[in-house]
């Protein structure tokens, strides 16, 4: 038996998921550990989403009613649910998205975060009040619950995408359709089993809040098409983003996208190299390179760019890849083939256009023959090509270097991506510039920290390809509501806005 199946068994129990809910279907589900098949997990057909987003609807219908601060409760509820499952739960995330132990858990602990920031929401759901230009009148905002919010992830970040999401538009009124990715759903079961519990504790909640449809592009569409669906939230590649965004609008549904990245890091002269290295080092091998937020291009000044490659590069040496469940080891696998394909395609092409690879071969195939493990790769560049300007799933890190930092940052912007940026500077004038209006076109603009693990706290997603959402802190809320402007007259009058006359 496989590594990964030895341990499947107990954790699914453990978060309450019974054998039946994971085998007899058609969905084979492989660890990218080694390969292995860990599961047959059963499939809805479009007719079946039809009918779970119309339960859906109904839950929504009744959910809204129940005030902001009781729907909180129950987020309060799924939060202690994830505190006692985070083990299990972080361990399911490595067995299922190859991701090291460490970050499995960080990814739950996110879950547990947006939860917290939730619960305060759910007594904060403020709006304006705003001045009316009419004697005797009073104008206001009121947020009022949205509808059934769809929520579609991808494997990367398989459990948090959909906590950001489901924890916001609980308490804000909303009932959540989930499609997780198909390389998933292992993880996305037991999140739903998780919330059941936390739902059963509540008491009274409506049945049908939040559920989960497994499936391919079919069910997707299913989702996406339905009007009955007010928001759909998809969090993947530009190219998934580029067919629900038009499908959704196209009967004026909402979505927020949250899609590719192409994040780059600019290193100066007074940057303190110690702290670029490992910043660096982290956002760019961290989850195997496979971060929406993942540090895909460094920009070094000349006078750096030697000394932060080659002590890049020792660093690169030293990192312990395989296993992500062993403790120690920092890179664990790709998600599987095609990702290893492309990558390699990635690098050939870069050859081509005159780069220098470091890395990035496939290493472990006697252990793991049927996984794929990597070397991450550093590739200097000598240009921003158009395969930099490609957003590559994996461990790529191209390098490219500058003179002048006006034109560091027209690099950093001048890729069709626009989701994270950072700088290492130790330069007012430097870091002030990169954040200011003539710096980074990134939704995320970081000074002295890498680009990716960001808190919950902050409004995350980006720019240009990247679709333009935000979504987990700040008032990411307010995508999962719908505002109404109300004007009250307490006068005897009745004048109108603008001065306008009409007096019979
Ligand atoms: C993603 O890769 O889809 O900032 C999300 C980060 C994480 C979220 C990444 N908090 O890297």
């Amino acid at each position: 038996m496989s590594l990964a199946n030895a341990l499947l068994p107990q954790l699914m129990q453990n978060l309450g998921l019974a054998a039946s809910a994971y085998a007899g279907g058609t969905l084979a589900v492989h660890s990218p550990i080694d390969g292995s098949q860990l599961a047959l997990v059963p499939t809805h057909s479009p007719q079946q989403v039809t009918a779970i987003i119309g339960k859906a609807h109904e839950s929504f219908l009744s959910w809204r009613q129940t005030p902001a601060p009781r729907r909180g409760e129950l987020i309060r509820l799924l939060g202690e649910e994830l505190r006692a499952s985070k083990t299990d739960l972080g361990k399911l995330v490595s067995l299922e998205a190859g991701k090291i132990l460490s970050e499995g858990l960080g990814e739950v602990q996110e879950m547990i975060d947006i939860c917290d920031f939730a619960v305060g929401l759910s007594r904060q759901l403020y709006g304006l009040t705003i001045a009316s230009e009419r004697p005797g009148h009073r104008m206001m905002e009121t947020w009022h619950p949205l509808g059934v919010v769809g929520v579609i992830s991808a494997f990367n970040f398989p459990v948090a995408v959909w906590s950001w999401n489901t924890a916001l538009a609980i308490v804000c009124g909303d009932s959540v359709v989930w499609k997780p990715s198909e390389k998933t759903p292992l993880t996305a079961l037991a999140c739903q089993a998780l919330f059941e519990r936390a739902a059963k504790r509540f008491g009274d909640a409506p049945q049908a809040l939040s559920q989960v449809i497994i499936g391919a592009r079919d069910v997707g569409e299913a989702l996406v098409n339905d009007t009955r669906v007010a928001l759909v939230s998809a969090t993947g590649s530009t190219r998934m983003g580029r067919e629900v965004g038009p499908n959704v609008a196209k009967r004026f549904g909402r979505s927020l996208l949250e899609l590719g990245g192409n994040n780059a890091v600019i290193v100066t002269p007074s940057a303190d190299l110690d702290l670029a290295v490992r910043g660096i080092l982290f956002a760019a091998v961290g989850t195997a390179g496979q971060r929406c937020t993942t540090t895909r291009r460094i920009i070094a000044h000349h006078s750096v760019r030697e000394t932060l490659i080659e002590r890049l590069k020792k660093a690169y040496l030293a990192l312990p890849i395989g296993n992500p469940t062993a403790p120690g080891t920092l890179v664990g696998p790709l998600i599987d083939q095609a990702s290893f394909e492309a990558m390699q395609q990635a690098l050939s092409q870069a050859r081509q256009d005159g780069a220098s690879v470091f890395g990035g071969e496939r290493v472990l195939q006697d252990q793991f023959p049927l996984a794929y493990y990597v070397k991450p790769a550093i590739v200097e560049m000598p240009s921003q090509t158009a395969i930099v300007c490609h957003e590559t799933f994996a461990p790529i890190l191209y390098v490219m270097g500058y003179a002048d930092f006006k034109d560091a940052i027209a690099m950093q912007n001048d890729v069709p991506q626009g989701l994270s940026s950072a700088v290492f500077s130790n330069d007012l004038r430097e870091a002030e510039t990169f954040l200011s209006v003539s710096g980074s076109d990134c939704g995320i603009a970081n000074v002295n920290i890498g680009t990716s693990g960001a808190e919950i706290g902050g409004a995350f997603g980006g720019e240009k390809e990247t679709g333009g959402g935000r979504e987990s802190g700040s008032d990411a809320w307010r995508n999962y509501m719908r505002r109404a402007t109300n004007t009250v007259n307490y006068s005897k009058e009745l004048p109108l806005a603008q001065g306008v006359r009409f007096d019979v």
